[in-house]
């Protein structure tokens, strides 16, 4: 259960949770024609908070809008400051930022030209994404028998609600027979992606992550290529296949939500030590001083606020 806080962002203003409703009617209700962003906000070293990477996240929210051919009528800067200010509001030093922006109540079917669109902010505590044990231990994946969109069915770049009815098909499948996590493979029988996470691999020293087709171009996957090659290590974006994964030393998720989380298992062959290898660890934790503001370099991808 999400934890109820004191108000969410609702078209310009801050309303009480309570009263952020829409219609019954609401396009986005029938059709999925809603985009929207999942973010965090950290506490800091030196005691202020920040937002990861808030601009980028709130530009991919613009362009997964214009694929969508939605125009969001507020500028992004002005995002920007809106989450903050949802933040503050709810007293959140750290937390959940979730920006939906949907198409609204007005005519029904699949051409929505006249209906408004209407964009809120919610924000709440999130723990582990998935698990408590899950960052430390590492998870049980299983590949889905779901295929991941064909990249001219949906547009993966675009973070569309619609798009995730087959991420919900995924993991309904896996859960229901006692596996953490969903991989995903594309349309060509290659590894995509997991329900909410990108993945990589590690092997011979080398790390490895599918190239953005298919995938969401996720921003923890941006931020960590840099980081992990600044530490050291060679990162390729190359397609592979799920024998190359049974066989790889490591290999992990990313996501905003489920930040750095090892794999320990997938289709019940153990990956690598069957626990959070060495890179993974290292990786882990540089991840988490980057996004704490512990580490000076990456300052500009912190936006900073305090109370
Ligand atoms: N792929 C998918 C399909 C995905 O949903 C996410 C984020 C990622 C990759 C990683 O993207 P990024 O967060 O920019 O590194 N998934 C979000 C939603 C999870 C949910 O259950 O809701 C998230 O992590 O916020």
């Amino acid at each position: 259960m999400v934890e109820k806080m004191n108000s969410i962002w609702f078209d310009g203003k801050l309303v009480p949770w309570d009263e952020a409703n829409v219609h019954v009617l609401t396009h986005c209700l029938h059709y999925g024609t809603g985009v929207f962003e999942g973010i965090r906000a950290y506490e800091c070293v030196d005691g202020t908070s920040c937002v990861f990477r808030l601009k980028e996240h709130v530009h991919r929210l613009f362009n997964s809008a214009k694929t969508m051919l939605m125009e969001i009528g507020y500028s992004e800067a002005e995002m920007c400051e809106a989450i903050v200010a949802t933040l503050k509001d709810n007293k959140m030093k750290a937390g959940y930022i979730r920006p939906l922006s949907f198409i609204g109540a007005g005519s029904m079917g699949v051409h929505p030209n006249t209906n408004p669109v209407h964009t809120i902010i919610a924000t709440w505590p999130w723990g582990a994404y998935l698990g408590e044990d899950a960052l430390e231990k590492g998870i049980r994946v299983k590949t889905s028998s779901f295929t991941r969109h064909n990249v001219n069915s949906m547009m993966t770049k675009a973070k569309v609600s619609g798009n995730y009815v087959n991420s919900v098909l995924a993991k309904r499948e896996v859960v229901q027979d006692g596996y953490d996590e969903a991989l995903m493979l594309d349309t060509n029988g290659f590894v995509s992606e997991a329900s909410g996470e990108n993945i990589f691999i590690v092997r011979n020293g080398e790390i490895k992550t599918t190239p953005p087709t298919s995938i969401l171009q996720g921003i923890t996957r941006d931020s960590l290529i840099p980081v992990a090659r600044e530490l050291g290590f060679t990162v390729v974006e190359q397609q592979f296949t799920r024998d190359e994964l049974y066989g790889a030393d490591e290999a992990f998720f990313t996501g905003t939500a489920a930040e750095l989380t090892p794999i320990r298992e997938v289709d019940n062959r153990v990956i690598g030590e069957g626990h959070a290898g060495p890179v993974a660890k290292k990786l882990q934790k540089e991840f988490f001083k980057v996004v704490t503001g512990a580490n000076p370099k990456y300052e500009s991808w912190l936006y900073r606020y305090s109370f």
